[in-house]
């Protein structure tokens, strides 16, 4: 008889430690039932399971109690025939268990992966040793130091899986036998011979970021694959463990898990009465410009028709321009298909007359960031918008309140914070005036998650959470500038600790002219210590865009060099502020002024009620501003730094490991 066993605790039959117990139990069950001779494990709630609950992980693994590892245990130990049969996700533990039985099948819509290098974690139930053994060394690493997941389609190419089959098919016929992969040999690439072992050991690792670069994880992966090759099984395992144990309790695992865990915070606003959001059938964005073209795009990759207005017909045939080009540039990149790109430049409309956004169930605006110009755009929409459709502004700076004022629909108000280019930054800044609506609120964090993007809720204050911050952050680096740092060797540390990009080099991407604008509208603020941009402005010398910035650039190559001009200019302008120089500072003490500076701005923003968590301005910056996730985000930094007793910040005295 063929006993059914199902994986079923919502939301996504997590294996936890108690779970696990009760799965085990079941199947310690069917083991002693000498009427059983197969057992079918399967999923409840639309999920074989996404894996072990990451929950349950303290700072390190103590499987004192049950884990999945001992259901895979005892399924490697039986004789009777265990199938996995699997519709949905099946992820992680999940999938390691699966890899113990003796057959996998699976439903058409099935995703299965291996994502614990996301968490900085490696396969930690066998998945190390069982994978290569059925699909091959190269497939195996590259399928976990990914951490993607393949369709089943996918999969059974890969051998993953060995039949793809329809939701609710019976278990398959008794002619079934063991097949335990344990007992299977890892498959070198056909190219390869044996020797080829420790070439193929040593080119993985130089694919992968150094350990303290966060590639910590993946090193130790692919020493654990190494041992599937040299070591009799049960050794390989024993190894797998030890490492999976070391990196339960690293830092970077610690960090990206507390990030696993901010990202699905994001939509939990409290103290918001429960509303059903708005279906958003149709878009409308007034401004084809740089931000306005992107958006519509990321509209359009959603699927969601979308029309650009602007004002005369030769700037919509400069949009139209703007958007073919964008959708080349992904063709060319091997992003999209030709098709694809056609399909979706088709569902853009363009018109330069507002009454063809009349039927839109939402309207952004991005034109020039200027109050009037705005005021004057949402003034007109909102007599021409249908009632109940939401209008947003994607401004960057400007008072949410203050737009909504000219328009007679504050409820349905608010702002929407792109970040350029925004059809690739998955960042998004929901920003709730005064009178936004719950139902507002919802229908935009809804919309975000269509739209593929990451949506973090903003009280309408000065630069929101970003770029609030932002200007802190690059205040620090022109101070430091002053003293006599130079740019590069500042943008050289921030990158060494682990940014995407240092802020000098952020400057010349952006646009020195887009910063001191905002600057000269807010004289109050003292942003990033203007008498450096003015000096930039009046030269002309505005970054990439002409060619040169903080850097120089040449001719049609965006590649930074270093330009000792800057540095007589800074010391200059410290000699006319009487600015003390000292530019003996080592690259952490840069980051940790720096940063400090960052986190005492995150600091004033969860004071001031800006941001809603902690986690939430760690999302910002590592999907806004690209801040290394395996360090968690400035938050986060903080509250390692006060667990551990270091000086609390503002003023840096943080050592950032
Ligand atoms: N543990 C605990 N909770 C989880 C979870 C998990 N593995 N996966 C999802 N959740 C929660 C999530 O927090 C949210 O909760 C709800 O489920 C819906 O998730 C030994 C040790 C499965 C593709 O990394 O990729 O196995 O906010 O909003 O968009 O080798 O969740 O509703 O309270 O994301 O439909 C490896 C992670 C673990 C999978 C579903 N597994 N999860 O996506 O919903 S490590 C993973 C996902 C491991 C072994 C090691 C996605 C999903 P709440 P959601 P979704």
């Amino acid at each position: 008889m063929n006993k059914v066993i199902t994986l079923d605790n919502p939301p996504v039959n997590a294996l936890s430690f108690a779970y696990s117990e009760k799965i085990l139990k079941e199947i310690e069950a069917a083991e002693k039932d000498p009427s059983v001779t197969s057992v079918t494990i399967t999923g409840a709630n639309g999920y074989f399971s996404a894996g072990v609950d990451v929950n349950d992980f303290a700072k390190e693994w103590d499987p004192s109690g049950t884990t999945v590892r001992d259901i895979i245990e005892a399924i490697e130990r039986s004789q009777k025939v265990y199938i996995a049969a699997i519709d949905g996700v099946a992820l992680g533990g999940a999938l390691e268990l699966a890899l113990a039985c003796d057959r996998r099948v699976a439903t058409p819509r099935s995703k299965l992966g291996l994502p614990e290098i996301k968490l900085g974690l490696i396969p930690g139930a066998g998945g190390t040793q069982r994978l290569p053994r059925l699909i091959g060394a190269q497939e195996a690493l590259q399928m976990m130091l990914k951490g993607e997941t393949v369709t089943a389609e996918r999969a059974l190419e890969l051998g993953l899986i060995d039949e793809i089959v329809d939701a609710g098919a019976t278990a398959t016929d008794g002619a079934l036998k063991k097949r335990r992969l344990s007992e299977l040999k890892v498959q070198l690439p056909a190219t390869a011979q044996a020797f080829a072992l420790p070439y193929i050991i040593a080119q993985a690792h130089k694919t992968v970021p150094p350990e303290e670069s966060g590639g910590l994880a993946a090193h130790k992966l692919i020493d654990a694959v190494q041992a599937a090759f040299e070591l009799p099984f049960p050794r390989g395992i024993a190894r797998e463990y030890r490492l999976f144990d070391e990196l339960v309790g690293s830092a970077p695992s610690l960090a990206l898990r507390h990030l696993f865990f901010a990202e699905r915070e994001l939509s939990k606003i409290p103290n918001l009465p429960p509303a059903d959001p708005l279906d958003i059938k149709s878009a409308g964005v007034v401004g084809g410009g740089t931000m306005g073209t992107g958006i519509a795009i990321t509209f359009a990759n959603a699927g969601i028709p979308v029309t650009v207005v602007e004002p005369s017909a030769e700037q919509v045939a400069k949009a139209r321009q703007t958007i073919f080009g964008m959708f080349m540039h992904q063709v060319k990149r091997g992003r999209l298909t030709q098709e694809e790109a056609w399909k979706r430049g088709q569902s853009i409309e363009f018109s330069d007359d507002y009454a063809a956004l009349a039927n839109c169930d939402l309207v952004i605006e991005a034109v020039f960031e200027n109050m009037a110009v705005k005021k004057e755009v949402f003034a007109k929409l909102d007599g021409v918008v249908k009632p109940g459709a939401i209008l947003a502004s994607n401004t960057s700076t400007l008072d949410i309140d203050e737009i909504a004022s000219v328009t007679k629909r504050p409820e349905q108000f608010l702002g929407l914070h792109f970040f350029a280019p925004a059809n690739i930054m998955k960042l998004l800044e929901i920003v709730r005036g005064k009178a936004t609506s719950a139902q507002t609120l919802a229908t935009a964090f809804k919309l975000a998650k269509q739209l593929r993007k990451v949506a973090v809720l903003s009280a309408n204050a000065f630069g929101f959470i970003g770029n609030r911050m932002f200007f802190e952050y690059t205040r620090e680096a022109v101070a430091l500038a002053e003293e006599g740092v130079p740019p590069a060797r500042i943008d050289a540390a921030m990158k060494k600790f682990g940014m995407a990009m240092g802020p000098f080099a952020t400057f010349d991407l952006s646009g020195i002219d887009v910063f001191w604008h905002v600057a000269q509208g807010r004289p109050d603020l003292n942003l990033a210590r203007t008498p450096i941009l003015d000096r930039l402005y009046e030269q002309k010398r505005l970054g990439q865009k002409t060619g040169k910035g903080f850097y120089k650039y040449a001719e049609g190559s965006r590649e930074a060099i270093r330009d000792e001009e800057i540095e007589k200019l800074f010391a200059q302008l410290a000699k006319e502020e009487g600015v003390a120089q000292h530019s003996d500072v080592s690259d952490d003490e840069i980051a940790q002024r720096i940063v400090g500076a960052l986190i005492k701005s995150g600091e004033e923003i969860l004071r001031d009620g800006v941001a809603l968590r902690p986690g939430d301005i760690d999302i910002v910056w590592i999907y806004g501003y690209g801040f290394p996730p395996h360090k968690g985000g400035p938050m986060w930094l903080l509250r390692q730094a006060q667990d551990s007793g270091a000086v609390a910040p503002p003023a840096g005295g943080l050592t950032y490991a």
